[in-house]
């Protein structure tokens, strides 16, 4: 199959249209390939946009033989989320170029990007330069564990929000901010907003949503693209609740 190759003038386009794009995230440790296909059909059912692909320990091959797979069940965008080099794939559409910014870990900053490029050389993947800023959640993260990398402190919101403009600075095209995959709170909306109060380029939000609720309170907050896997990964059902429209009035004072 012919690739996709505007995944990121197509993002914009949504985005200007303001449409509430969902990564479903699926990581290749946790997916056995013989589950691939009823996963897909309930994804391919619910308002997801996009696929991401990654994990933080993942055995080599395993990424490329899942998206084989998942490609054979979806035509959704699929993008790699990479944990690692090795979890590159040439059977991907495209690839979220990552730099840990909120750390100061030169492996996580530059050094894997560099390994990653004789790889890169022999795919065909759109490379999209992604500005990567790991928030306190109130647990230790797997993020932080493999990395080696602190977390933002969440209470010093001028602080991510300068970190988020310094990468879109640098000249990255999207901002994610990640709270970390079981986060115990996913990313506050203040921060959701102050972020994209600043921004020119996609806001990315991913790590701990588990409910309607809070997927749509990350929207009404400034995210463009919202990235769940646990929720999905637990409970299949999930493809379900989040069909419901958008209710942002149920959203307690407090939270705005
Ligand atoms: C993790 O942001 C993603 O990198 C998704 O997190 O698994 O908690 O949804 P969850």
């Amino acid at each position: 199959m012919a690739k996709q190759k505007n995944l990121y003038q197509d993002l914009l386009i949504a985005i200007s249209e303001r449409k509430k794009l969902l990564a479903v995230l699926i990581d290749p440790d946790k997916m056995k390939l013989e589950c691939v296909s009823d996963f897909m059909v309930k994804l391919n059912a619910s308002p997801a946009t996009h696929v991401f692909v990654g994990g933080s320990s993942v055995e080599e091959n395993q990424t490329d033989l899942l998206i084989q797979e998942l490609k054979r069940w979806t035509t959704l965008p699929l993008l790699i989320f990479p944990g690692d080099v090795s979890q590159l794939s040439s059977h991907a559409d495209g690839l979220l170029f990552l730099s840990l910014v909120s750390g100061r870990n030169p492996d996580y900053l530059i050094g894997k990007q560099v390994e990653a490029v004789s790889v890169l050389r022999t795919m065909q993947l759109e490379i999209i330069p992604t500005g990567y800023l790991l928030i306190e959640n109130g647990k230790e993260t797997a993020v932080e564990r493999v990395t080696k990398t602190q977390p933002l402190n969440r209470e010093n919101i001028q602080n991510i929000v300068d970190t988020a403009k310094a990468a879109e600075f640098l000249g990255m095209k999207c901002i994610y901010l990640e709270a970390g995959s079981g986060a115990v709170d996913p990313i506050n909306p203040k921060i959701i907003r102050a972020v994209k109060q600043e921004l020119q380029i996609p806001l990315i939000v991913g790590g701990g949503i588990i409910s309607k609720k809070q997927l749509d309170g990350a929207y009404e907050f400034g995210a463009d693209l919202v990235v769940i896997g646990t929720a999905f990964e637990e409970n299949e059902l999930f493809f379900e609740e989040i069909k419901a429209p958008i209710e942002f009035e149920h959203l307690s004072n407090e939270e705005k």
